[in-house]
């Protein structure tokens, strides 16, 4: 029986987070064919073509998770869950990014993991005990003989963008203390096919994780999920909660409930995939024929949020600055640049949206209910969205 089984083409993608500045758009850009996959044994939905970390995440590397509001309260909220149920004595964060979740730490308890040095930078200058480096089996190592062992482990959005998962489990299992509780939060598959968010699937986003597919791996290392927190974060993330198969924590009603839901989906099944891939073309033509639309209206259509996944979607569907006219972003390393592989160019955000702008194609739909907070007044005045999930659509 096959192993991985190739059920969706996005076609010819660059890297996502790889904007352009001005010189680099007459070049000839580098792009790779996206294919996802679905391995029948243990479940797990990866892309079959994979980059070195070193390619992806460098001292350009320009996402920021403090650009979110929503981001920022969720890792606040967390940080207060886990100081009042879990308490731990030692934390340390895998994919620090710029500190939106370390800094509800104190710096003394925390260390935090982020290869990217001109991100990695902001923590460190705020005096936050971060180390510029990818987290493997010779850094945990390194780790576990200056700090020993931490009762937890946090690491979001960052798992699924690291290839040797067989590594990474292995350096959480040296560094995690014998109690110790390691959460892992993530995308969350079902919601994926559910809502149609093909776009989480880019050139950095390696795996989208389900219940399924990482107990299965977890196992190995003698790792289980005891709990399970559906979160409406990045259009749905699962939140696990991770120990030691042998600490006698209770396994929750939500991991049942998860393994169940995920299984009447058809998580494990290889024909619920090529329904997704059925449904992820309709989407692209619906995206299509709006734009059309609106162009053959002569509208003005911007962009609102470059964001990695919007670079799936720009690029597979083939809409470039023939169509969206500009993106506003407010992160400061995206500005002035071009979309990757669709050279669409990425303007400041300066507070609100010109009232020239008849439809707004919205990138971070991820974020719409913070964004639609802070643009009430092109709302009120008429102004309308573009967003492809669950279907394409203008509201
Ligand atoms: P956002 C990145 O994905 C890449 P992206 C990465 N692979 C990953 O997994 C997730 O993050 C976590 C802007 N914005 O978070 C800021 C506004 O301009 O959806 C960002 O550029 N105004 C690591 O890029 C982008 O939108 C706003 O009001 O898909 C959002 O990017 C808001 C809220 C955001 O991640
Ligand atoms: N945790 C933050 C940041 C997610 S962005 C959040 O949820 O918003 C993913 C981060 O993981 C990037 O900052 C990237 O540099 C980092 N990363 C990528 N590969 C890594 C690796 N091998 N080890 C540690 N961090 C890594």
């Amino acid at each position: 029986m096959k192993k991985k089984i190739e059920f969706l083409d996005l076609g010819q993608q660059p890297l996502a987070n790889y904007y352009l500045n001005k010189s680099q758009i007459k070049k000839k850009e580098r792009k790779y064919r996206l294919i996802v996959c679905f391995n029948n044994q243990n479940k797990l939905v990866s892309i079959k073509k994979t980059f070195s970390s070193k390619m992806m995440f460098n001292n350009k590397y320009p996402y920021r998770s403090s650009m979110s509001q929503t981001m920022q309260k969720s890792f606040k909220e967390l940080a207060k869950k886990i100081k009042n149920k879990i308490n731990p004595k030692k934390i340390l964060e895998i994919g620090s990014n710029d500190g939106s979740f370390l800094k509800n730490f104190n710096k003394n308890i925390s260390v935090g993991i982020e290869p990217c040095a001109n991100v990695e930078k902001i923590t460190k200058d705020q005096k936050f005990n971060t180390i510029p480096e990818y987290w493997n089996l010779k850094l945990a190592r390194n780790i576990l003989k200056k700090h020993g062992n931490f009762d937890l482990i946090y690491s979001a959005n960052t798992i699924s963008h690291i290839k040797d998962l067989n590594d990474v489990f292995k350096s959480i299992d040296l560094v995690l203390s014998k109690n110790g509780i390691f959460i892992l939060e993530d995308p969350s598959l079902l919601e994926c096919l559910k809502r149609n968010t093909y776009d989480q699937f880019y050139n950095e986003h390696i795996y989208v994780f389900s219940y399924l597919s990482l107990s299965n791996i977890l196992k190995k290392y003698y790792l289980e999920i005891y709990k399970i927190e559906n979160l409406d974060i990045h259009g749905g993330s699962n939140r696990y909660f991770i120990k030691r198969i042998n600490n006698k924590i209770k396994i929750e009603n939500s991991v049942i409930k998860q393994k169940k839901a995920e299984t009447k989906y058809g998580l494990g099944k290889e024909s619920t995939y090529f329904k997704f891939k059925k449904r992820v073309e309709e989407s692209k033509k619906k995206l299509i024929s709006i734009f059309n639309y609106c162009k053959s209206k002569n509208k003005k259509i911007i962009g609102y949020g470059a964001t990695a996944k919007s670079t799936t979607i720009l690029n597979y569907c083939n809409i470039d600055d023939q169509t969206i006219d500009y993106f506003l972003d407010t992160t400061k390393d995206k500005q002035n640049k071009y979309t990757p592989g669709t050279k669409i160019k990425i303007h400041k955000y300066k507070g609100g949206i010109n009232k020239n702008v008849d439809y707004v194609f919205l990138g971070a739909w991820n974020f719409k209910r913070e964004i639609f907070k802070k643009e009430k007044k092109y709302i009120k005045a008429g102004g309308k969205f573009i967003i492809h999930t669950p279907h394409p659509k203008i509201i």
